[in-house]
């Protein structure tokens, strides 16, 4: 997975899937409810009314997307100390302990305080053949031909530090058999791999910019497109909308 700068949108996602944490905080409430007095006995003081609690900060945000030992139980301990935590797992991270454990464990360390989000980038790719787990991405890109390419079919990158390439995610690339575009079907592999297999709380969307940082043929029609064409990016970040957009429309609230 590649590790970019950090425009961002974070999407929030519905707290349905924590059932296992609320359940415990239902469980609590059965024993935190006043046994109510008897008919004719004195009524019990009134207690003091108290403000509620002011919320505490600054609060703690951890990016912990590089090292991957999140199975490790002094690596989750000191996770759990965060307030909001960003995960980088992949696709077949560590199958015989599962994500899933991973926030459980985040989860139960921290009493049920700690957001955990999972990281996720929309407008490129690694093309590395060994790996892995970013098989069925490459596989699908090449497929539909969604790199960002110039006119003269060269593949494009905003910047070399990672080993991505830039990937079109305008309207300019063309729908699959399903009508997806990549913004659309990477939020479905996402969902797949990620969401449902375990209860994130947080859809991390990296590299949220305003315009490509490249020149490319992003509409495809054979010239090549300047970054700087309002409307190359009013394009570029309708493709941010289009994933935002399929996100609340597979994992509704
Ligand atoms: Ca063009």
């Amino acid at each position: 997975m590649c590790r970019t700068e950090h425009s961002l949108a974070i999407v929030n996602l519905p707290l349905n899937r924590i059932s296992a944490t609320l359940a415990a905080i239902v469980a609590c409430c059965v024993f935190m409810i006043p046994v109510l007095p008897a008919v004719g006995a004195e009524p019990a003081a009134t207690p003091p009314t108290t403000a509620p609690a002011a919320a505490v900060f600054p609060r703690l945000l951890g990016m912990n997307i590089g090292a991957k030992n999140y199975d490790d139980p002094a690596y989750q301990q000191q996770l759990s100390r965060l307030d909001v935590v960003i995960l980088g797992l992949y696709r077949g991270w560590k199958p015989q302990y599962g994500m899933e454990k991973v926030l459980r464990n985040l989860k139960e360390l921290s009493g049920g305080r700690i957001i955990v989000g999972q990281y996720t980038v929309l407008n490129e790719c690694g093309d590395n053949p060994k790996d892995a787990a970013t098989l069925d991405l490459r596989t699908k890109l090449n497929e539909m031909g969604w790199w960002a390419h110039k006119a003269d079919g060269s593949r494009v990158q905003w910047t070399r530090q990672y080993n991505c390439w830039d990937i079109n995610i305008t309207s300019g690339s063309k729908p699959d058999a399903a009508g997806l575009r990549y913004p659309q079907w990477l939020a479905e592999r996402s969902e797949r791999v990620y969401f449902k297999a375990a209860p994130f709380d947080l859809w991390y969307c990296d590299n949220v910019f305003g315009k490509p940082r490249v020149t490319a043929d992003w509409d495809g029609n054979g010239t090549d497109d300047s970054p700087k064409d309002p409307a190359v990016a009013a394009a570029y970040r309708s493709g941010h909308h289009a994933e935002w957009d399929h996100i609340r429309k597979i994992h509704p609230k």
